[in-house]
């Protein structure tokens, strides 16, 4: 799905701002709220996650459906084109109503869905309601718990307790904010339009080979209310042969412009190639953007483009032929108040913070990051792991192994058997996600899972089909994996025979053997040499301890700020003799929310960076290591 611009036939109308909000009582969908204003409704800023915004705990632990309004009037003058309303996420289910008909639902909270809406459009205001459910369980990603409460000893006796009110237990170790969280937009188009782009590149010594390819869409005067299929098909799909040659493609035409401007090369037709002379290359840290622009019909679209190659050969990790270290970090949308709503400049100091310190790359942990994120990665030659949000898929983990009626469920069981209801979720969402980013330059690796339960028996089977879909739907055919949590044997982990390369999360130090360095040294080297003698490439996607900003001491204490460097020293000291190893990514850029419990303080305090983006101590080390 393309991202909205203005272009010379395109207009955009953000719908950002404050919008009224209610959360549900149970009454919302009965009572029919989206057909008139709310009643006594709340303020609430869109785009941004609504939990932390008023000072009452219903808003942040809230369970179920919320509901946001606003009125707009549509220009007439634009009436005669086709106009889409586009949600660029909303967390993690919606229902879409406009002047109280509903035109559209979907699932999955970080992936983009629009609607074509003319025919919905009334004269003078338009009442826009959104409904937004924050609820998890076994059928969404990320995944939730569905244990409600729980056994506890209470005066010597296990008593089995259900909460007062129902909440949501995340199977994963970040708040689960939730709500309209990026910008919802009316952009319009001509009638025929450029539905979808493609883009490869070859290179070959100073010179490149770009081939495209262009869909044109056309409205065949299709209702449009699933936004889970493709609503609007390009040209000729699912047409018999004559309807096809009765139907005339419109004229397309490319043209693929240089930094300044000038005309480096243009082909005619839906596609083709662009041969580039004395090519300017995309790389890491220098990055160099072209304009692909396409006239389709009376339709224009521009696309930054990169021109750079990815291959994983030889044990390495090549970007444009060249062996890359990825230095950097997993990171979270997570600030305060916003929560996981978009906050431009954040992103900006963090690509700052990141340049300031010699990292070179992120993981989009543990869900696909804002369009904005990944394009101003392409602008600022940040190279990311992009990954799908399937986080949680591990019934054993946490709260315990799971059972049903006495037997022990595993988690990649058949769902009749009580294993997770998330296969044909997984695959829209790495569907959606690989057509929503396949074209960046930032993106050189598909992550399809962090930490699932790799061992479990059924674990090769539901990931063997995700990885080929994954592999078959990308253009550019960039590397996939899987980031794996420490098990028991390593020899049955199934990203050994499905990722290209091996991301590991490690925590010698902390979760294992936490405050004795010396023995976690010493465990730490020897599960390496299982990798190392595996000949993949491989390298730790997470590793971390957490640290509280202005916790000191003189001897290395697990909290404090000098235990969390001597941690890092430790970890670098095993790695750097490794000749497989192919980069670090710390855990985490910065401290960030998450449930409540016993094993978090206000939150994961595994930040490099606390959460308003101050640096702890080991910010200068990693400074010190990553610049030398
Ligand atoms: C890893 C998870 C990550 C957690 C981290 C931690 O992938 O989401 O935040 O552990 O415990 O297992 O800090």
């Amino acid at each position: 799905m393309l991202y909205p611009i203005m272009t010379e036939s395109r207009t955009v109308t953000d719908l950002s701002g404050v919008w009224n909000f209610k959360l549900d009582d149970g009454s919302g969908f009965e009572k029919h709220w989206y057909e008139k204003p709310l009643a006594e409704p709340d303020t609430m800023p869109v785009p941004a996650s609504y939990n932390d915004m008023k000072e009452n705990a219903a808003y942040r632990d809230h369970y179920g459906w919320a509901f946001y309004q606003r009125t707009f009037r549509f220009p007439k003058a634009l009436k005669g084109e086709r106009v889409m309303l586009r949600f660029d996420a909303v967390t993690h289910a919606a229902v879409v109503w406009l002047n109280g008909t509903e035109i559209a639902r979907h699932k999955g909270g970080f992936l983009p869905f629009e609607i074509r809406i003319n025919d919905d459009l009334a004269e003078g205001s338009n009442l826009l309601t959104v409904a937004v459910d924050n609820r998890i369980d076994h059928s969404t990603l990320p995944v939730g718990s569905e244990k409600h409460g729980g056994s506890v000893l209470v005066g010597g006796k296990t008593t089995s307790v259900e909460q007062v009110k129902p909440h949501n237990s995340p199977n994963f170790d970040f708040f689960n904010y939730c709500g309209i969280t990026r910008p919802v937009r009316i952009y319009t188009t001509p009638e025929v339009w450029v539905e979808d782009i493609s883009l490869t590149s070859e290179v070959e010594g100073a010179d490149a080979v770009i081939r495209y390819e262009v869909a044109a869409g056309k409205d065949e005067g299709a209702a449009c209310a699933d936004v889970g299929a493709a609503e609007q098909k390009p040209v000729g799909a699912g047409m018999s042969e004559d309807a096809k040659s009765a139907q005339k493609a419109p004229d397309i035409y490319v043209e693929l412009r240089d930094r300044e401007g000038r005309v480096a090369a243009s082909a005619e037709g839906a596609s083709g190639e662009l041969a580039v002379r004395d090519v300017h290359l995309w790389e890491p840290l220098a990055p160099y953007l072209y304009e692909f622009c396409v006239t389709c019909g009376e339709d224009s679209y521009t696309l930054p483009y990169g021109v750079r190659t990815v291959k994983v050969e030889g044990g390495r990790f090549l970007i444009n032929g060249k062996p890359f270290y990825f230095k950097g970090y997993g990171k979270h949308e997570d600030t305060f108040p916003a929560g996981r709503g978009l906050n431009i400049p954040m992103n900006c100091k963090d690509i700052s913070l990141m340049k300031w310190q010699g990292a070179n790359s992120f993981r989009t942990s543990h869900y696909p990051y804002s369009e904005e994120m990944m394009r101003l990665c392409d602008e600022e030659g940040i190279v990311v792991i992009d990954e799908v949000p399937a986080v949680g898929l591990h019934l054993n983990f946490g709260g315990g192994a799971e059972f049903r009626n006495g037997k022990r469920v595993h988690t990649f069981d058949p769902e009749e058997k009580g294993g997770l209801r998330t296969k044909g979720h997984h695959m829209d969402m790495i569907r959606d996600l690989i057509d929503r980013d396949k074209n960046h330059a930032c993106v050189v690796m598909w992550s399809i899972a962090n930490e699932p339960d790799n061992t479990d028996e059924g674990a090769y089977d539901y990931f063997k089909p995700l990885f080929d879909l994954a592999r078959s739907s990308d253009p550019q055919k960039r590397p996939c994996t899987m980031v794996c949590m420490q098990v028991e044997d390593n020899t049955k982990d199934c990203s050994i025979r499905l990722s290209d390369v091996i991301c590991l999360n490690r925590y010698y130090g902390w979760y294992v053997m936490g405050g004795d360095l010396d023995t976690a040294e010493i465990l730490m080297r020897e599960e390496m040499k299982f990798w190392e003698e595996l000949g993949k490439p491989f390298m730790f996607t997470e590793y971390g301890a957490d640290t509280v900003a202005g916790f000191h001491d003189t001897v290395p204490v697990m909290f404090t700020e000098e235990y969390q460097i001597d941690y890092y020293r430790m970890n670098h000291k095993v790695m750097d003799v490794l000749k497989h190893f192919i980069g670090e990514q710390v855990w985490n850029f910065a401290d960030f929310a998450t449930s409540q419990g016993i094993m978090r303080v206000q939150g994961n305090k595994k930040g490099i960076f606390t959460r308003d983006r101050k640096p702890k101590q080991a910010a200068y080390y990693l400074k010190e290591r990553w610049k030398r």
